[in-house]
């Protein structure tokens, strides 16, 4: 249950914290999709006597990438085959994906779009004479499951009216688990390994952002689903408007630090999403692309993606980008190629399309087109339209720029950076892609014995967004209760006094309250630093050494040296991080998680001597791709005892044919 909001002076840290001790069978860490689709599942296949905890740092209705809603499922299979969805994906991501996950999802994620829309998510329709049919007019075509034909924008994607999608699939998951099995506004900050058993998870701990109060839960098996990583590079927004970022902000990489951090194997941290958007308000381009079927111009006016320079360009990363549909960084190179040429800046061209779409419309039908230009982003990214109110942008008279933003950490949109994890039993799975327990085979567990991830956390199988998270949330808590049945009498103990671990949560503060009163500014100390500086900092190494917005997203070896000796300072100044309040202390965690996730994605982009991503960021000692060496799936792997990092190839094995 949600502690609810208090006014600031409440929420004052105090240097010792109450602490609350829990044991329960299965833990779910997060509350966004995956971890919803978890908590809808597990009830349904866990014996009776035994428990289950969810925690979230946010409240369920509105937390992470979907609390504001969206306005497309990015993941309806509906006549295409899994088969398709895997060449997709593979497509996208320049060929090197784990078709095992991907193949399982495809067979799986319809399912959640159902529930989605039998707990009342509006579905947009087809009618029969090929109108879009939103709202409630959408629902009087009947359901999707009863074989009513979406809105299909491109082959995967379909629209919603989703302001509400997140409260939607929240209020289902809080009735499938109950609300007494929920911990809201409590932060994870680290997991514990078990004292007894090798590699196996015993539980996690954390603090309350709402009262003084630690928490350690011990479990048999948890599931980590707390999103992707926001806010680890500058972003383009400053000043006033950065807070603002496309991802969301609150998601600080926490899914990668936790499993990490207790030895669990990351595959293709190297790779990131970097969208091209809508400039500022990081408005998302696909519905307009896809839906408006807007072309996007350079700044002397031409469709570039058409021209000559462009087909030269794609046919350089032939098979990809010579495909139908251009991979996702390829489409962002072509963006950057025009900008540093001089032929900046991009512009969506909003007019025209509307324009076009309009010449079959009625008045009437113009209007509604124009409000779903507009509720496009009131959906998603309110923001974006609160920005065209207030630049006078109406996007049937006046084009909107789109520029490549900051770039982010995920495993579930176009990106694949995430756990190495287990794919499902099947007998054409390779036994390199499956593995488990006593000769058992978990399904999405990572290679920490009874530590499972979905979403964000999953590596190597982007585009699941968020029907596919859902779903792959379900596929994972169905494996945690065969993994807690397996191992019903293994007992979780771990080998931290709980002083030892209220010390650590609660450091921040102890450093705060100890050397503050040294100086007037409570921010100016020669003792601490503030999580807020330190982000800053973060942000400047990031951007200007490992391949940020600062240099067209380029980097090299030379440059990534002085990035990881830059972590290095920043992690030791770690240390020295105060907190005043709750919300400082998280701000503090937060900022430590992120600092790992980052020196992961910089390790990966030293090691893999290639650009596997154009347009997303480029290895300059390494232009373009080298089949020969890199074809191939990198790992590394944090060592708890020795605090020592391995990194190291993982074969690729192609499993549907082209
Ligand atoms: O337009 C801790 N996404 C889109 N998906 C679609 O299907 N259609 C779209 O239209 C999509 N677009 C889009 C999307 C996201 C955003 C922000 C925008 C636009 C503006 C992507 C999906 O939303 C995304 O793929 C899924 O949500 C990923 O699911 P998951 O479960 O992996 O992550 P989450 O939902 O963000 O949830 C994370 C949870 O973890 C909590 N948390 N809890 C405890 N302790 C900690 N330390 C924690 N750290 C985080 C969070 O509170 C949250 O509950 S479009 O661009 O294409
Ligand atoms: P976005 O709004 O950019 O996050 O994209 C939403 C969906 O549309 C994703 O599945 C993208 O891969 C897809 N998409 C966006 N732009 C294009 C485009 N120009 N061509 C093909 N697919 C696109």
């Amino acid at each position: 249950m949600a502690v609810p909001n208090k006014p600031k002076h409440e929420r004052v840290a105090v240097r010792d914290p109450e602490v609350e001790e829990r044991e329960v069978d299965v833990l779910i860490v997060g509350g966004g999709m995956a971890a919803c689709g978890a908590a809808f599942e597990v009830k349904k296949w866990l014996p009776e006597d035994a428990s289950v905890l969810l925690v979230d740092k946010a409240a369920l209705e509105r937390s992470g990438a979907v609390a504001q809603g969206l306005s497309a499922i990015n993941t309806y299979i509906g006549k295409n085959s899994p088969d398709d969805y895997v060449r997709m994906v593979r497509n996208d991501l320049m060929g090197i994906v784990r078709e095992d996950l991907i193949f399982d999802l495809g067979c799986h994620v319809d399912d959640s779009v159902y529930l989605f829309e039998e707990w009342g998510l509006p579905i947009w329709k087809q009618s029969e004479d090929g109108k879009n049919m939103d709202g409630k007019r959408g629902e009087k075509m009947g359901t999707l499951k009863s074989g009513a034909q979406p809105v299909r924008t491109g082959k995967w994607q379909i629209m919603i009216n989703g302001e509400s999608y997140k409260r939607v699939v929240a209020e289902a998951a809080k009735l499938a688990i109950g609300d007494e099995n929920i911990l809201e506004r409590v932060f994870i900050v680290e997991l514990l390994l078990d004292a007894n058993v090798e590699n196996q998870i015993a539980g996690a701990v954390g603090f309350s952002v709402r009262e003084n109060k630690v928490y350690i839960i011990k479990c048999k098996t948890m599931m980590v689903a707390c999103g992707g990583a926001v806010n680890i590079y500058q972003p383009r927004s400053i000043g006033e408007g950065k807070g603002r970022a496309w991802y969301p902000v609150w998601n600080a990489g926490s899914t990668y630090y936790l499993s990490m951090k207790v030895g669990a194997e990351l595959s293709m941290m190297e790779n990131r999403f970097t969208p091209s958007r809508f400039k500022d308000g990081y408005g998302p381009v696909g519905a307009w692309f896809l839906l408006f079927k807007a072309k996007a111009l350079n700044g002397l006016g031409e469709d570039y993606v058409a021209s000559d320079a462009a087909k030269a360009e794609l046919e350089k990363y032939a098979p990809y980008g010579t495909a139908a549909i251009t991979p996702t960084c390829l489409r962002n190179h072509l963006m950057l190629f025009e900008m540093k040429e001089g032929r900046g800046p991009i512009m969506m061209d909003t007019v025209s399309a509307m324009a076009q779409l309009g010449k079959t419309m009625d008045k009437r039908e113009m209007k509604h087109l124009e409000s779903e230009a507009w509720e496009d982003f009131l959906d998603m990214t309110c923001g974006q339209a609160n920005l065209w109110c207030a630049t006078n942008t109406e996007p049937e008279k006046k084009n909107s720029e789109v520029m490549p933003t900051e770039p982010y950490l995920l495993g579930s949109h176009s990106g694949c950076c995430g756990m190495w994890c287990s794919g499902p039993d099947y007998d054409w799975v390779p036994d390199a892609y499956k593995w488990g327990d006593t000769g058992k085979v978990y399904n999405r567990m990572t290679t920490v014995k009874g530590l499972f991830t979905a979403g964000d956390g999953v590596g190597c199988s982007g585009h699941k967004f968020s029907s596919g998270s859902h779903g792959e949330g379900r596929i994972a808590a169905k494996s945690m209760v065969k993994y807690y049945v397996d191992h019903k009498d293994f007992s979780p103990t771990i080998s931290q006094s709980t002083q030892e671990i209220v010390d650590l949560v609660y450091k921040p503060v102890k450093i705060y309250f100890e050397h503050s009163g040294y100086t007037t500014a409570a921010d100016i100390n020669p003792e601490y630093l503030k999580p807020d500086q330190m982000t800053t900092r973060l942000m400047k190494a990031t951007n200007e050494y490992g391949g940020g917005t600062a240099t067209y997203y380029q980097t090299n070896n030379a440059n990534l040296e002085i990035g990881m000796d830059l972590l290095q300072v920043i992690r030791e100044d770690c240390e020295k991080l105060a907190a005043s309040s709750l919300h400082e202390l998280m701000r503090c965690w937060e900022i430590i998680h992120r600092v790992w996730t980052v020196e992961s994605h910089l390790r990966h982009i030293q090691y893999r001597k290639e650009t596997r991503y154009p347009g997303f960021y480029y290895q300059s000692d390494f232009p373009g791709q080298d089949d020969e060496n890199w074809f191939c799936f990198t790992n590394s792997k944090y060592d708890p005892k020795a605090g020592s990092w391995d990194i190291f190839k993982k074969d690729y094995i192609k499993i549907i044919p082209d």
